[in-house]
């Protein structure tokens, strides 16, 4: 028996679930009118009132939202509700330029902790599981979703956040801990850690992975070295955080979308025109319920498919294929999103490097590795004061991007030149 949280939305018939989008898209157009002046000269651009949604496919009449528009509304042009009904703020984790900032009011922490409610039931958690959060507690909206979403099924949460790992392996089993909640790469290093150590897991059952593409090839990794069932867990800030998609245990097939509360749509990233099912494209969501800092269609970037065949589970929520890519070129390395374009940035501040670069993304003991070797100007490259130079640039990306890097400065020329089509700026050696 599927262990569904909320079984009433879960598993709405199909033209049902419709009708709740289509009133609530109303309601949110209506909304925004009244107090988003950042969407009401956008929505009035466009022509579209509330009225004029007569069917969900008038969802397309909306403007798109991008990244960019939300970071240049920061910090709080986005915001939709008086400040004193704001009682959370949290900030993702991109890099240079101004941060993105998501406030919840109290309705949104209820949304939000329902959400995650839901994860645990599909991943099979309920009262009587120790749940071990790992997942970082603080402006990144990993920890504390997980926090809420393991008190509202009744769950214990050990709130031990990221980092020390000895330590983590030590109260994991000394708790008898049954669900790991963390990064996939993590988990794999608290398994590399326990086999260094000689301890094996003594109560693991679940596990509920996400914050960064992983593949079959890793859970089926992790699965064997932690004796667990792991599940996909998506999200994004600009939307709730963790718990906007969720993996069922019956069927690991794609992720059940919480689209009662976030309606998904797949566009073709080119055209923004809205592809079928099982077509692969960019991932775009209109929060329909969120109260603080709603989103209308909002371009994730992310690139997946959407799937409505039933489910064996018995949720009729749609469900979204795994994310593997982006559409832009964005890194995520250990967790923190680094475009090229900002390594580029503090690279081009060096007068004495030539934009000259490449990126090399690896895996070492389970940890994403980021290296950036880049070319001297000519007539800069000086054997003896090479090492001071590669220092310096390594703690200035470190200031901007947030990750540590290992930097290679090269003699000039010495990377290859691309000759047709676009420079080839990342080689991801992490085999997903
Ligand atoms: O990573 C929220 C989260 C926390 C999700 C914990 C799951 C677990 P952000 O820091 O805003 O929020 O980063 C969001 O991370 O647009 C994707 O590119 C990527 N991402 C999140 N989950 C997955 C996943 C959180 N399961 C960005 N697979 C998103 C692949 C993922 N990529």
């Amino acid at each position: 028996m599927a262990m569904i949280w909320n079984p009433q939305t879960e598993t709405l018939p199909r033209a049902e679930l419709e009708q709740l989008q289509l009133e609530r898209l109303r309601q949110l157009v209506d909304r925004l009118y009244d107090r988003s002046p950042f969407y009401r000269a956008r929505l009035e651009a466009a022509g579209v009132r509330s009225e004029d949604l007569r069917t969900l496919d008038d969802l397309r009449r909306l403007p798109f939202t991008t990244k960019a528009e939300v970071r240049a509304a920061y910090p709080f042009g986005l915001f939709t509700v008086p400040q004193d009904q704001v009682l959370e703020l949290h900030c993702s984790s991109g890099t240079t330029g101004s941060p993105i900032l998501v406030g919840y009011t109290r309705a949104d922490l209820d949304l939000w902790g329902e959400v995650m409610a839901r994860v645990m039931g599909c991943a099979g958690v309920g009262p009587g599981d120790r749940v071990h959060n790992a997942y970082g507690y603080g402006l990144f909206t990993g920890g504390l979703g997980f926090h809420y979403g393991a008190l509202r099924v009744g769950a214990t949460v050990l709130p031990i956040s990221s980092g020390n790992t000895a330590r983590q392996v030590k109260l994991m089993n000394d708790l008898g801990c049954t669900v790991l909640c963390c990064t996939p790469s993590y988990a794999l290093r608290i398994a590399e850690v326990m086999e260094e150590t000689g301890v094996a897991p003594q109560a693991l059952r679940v596990g509920i992975f996400g914050a960064e593409p992983w593949s079959e090839g890793m859970r089926e990794e992790i699965q064997r070295r932690l004796g667990l069932s792991a599940v996909d867990i998506y999200g994004l800030s600009e939307v709730i955080g963790p718990g906007v998609a969720c993996e069922c245990q019956e069927a690991k097939s794609g992720l059940h979308v919480n689209e009662d509360h976030f309606l998904v749509e797949v566009v073709d990233p080119r055209t923004g025109e809205p592809l079928p099912d099982g077509e692969r494209g960019e991932l775009v969501f209109t929060t329909l319920t969120r109260e603080a800092t709603p989103v209308v269609r909002y371009r994730t970037g992310d690139l997946s498919s959407l799937n409505h065949e039933p489910c064996r589970c018995g949720r009729t929520l749609v469900r979204m294929a795994r994310v593997t890519g982006r559409v832009d070129d964005m890194l995520i390395i250990r967790g923190v999103n680094v475009f090229p374009s900002d390594v580029e940035t503090v690279l081009t501040r060096f007068p004495e490097l030539e934009p000259q670069y490449q990126i090399v993304v690896d895996r070492e003991r389970a940890l994403d590795v980021l290296e950036v070797r880049v070319e001297a100007r000519e007539g800069f490259y000086r054997e003896e004061a090479v090492r001071e130079l590669e220092q310096r640039v390594a703690a200035r990306l470190r200031e901007g991007l947030g990750v540590s890097a290992r930097v290679t400065v090269l003699r000039p020329k010495e990377l290859p030149r691309t000759e047709v089509g676009k420079a080839v700026r990342v080689v991801d050696r992490r085999s997903l």
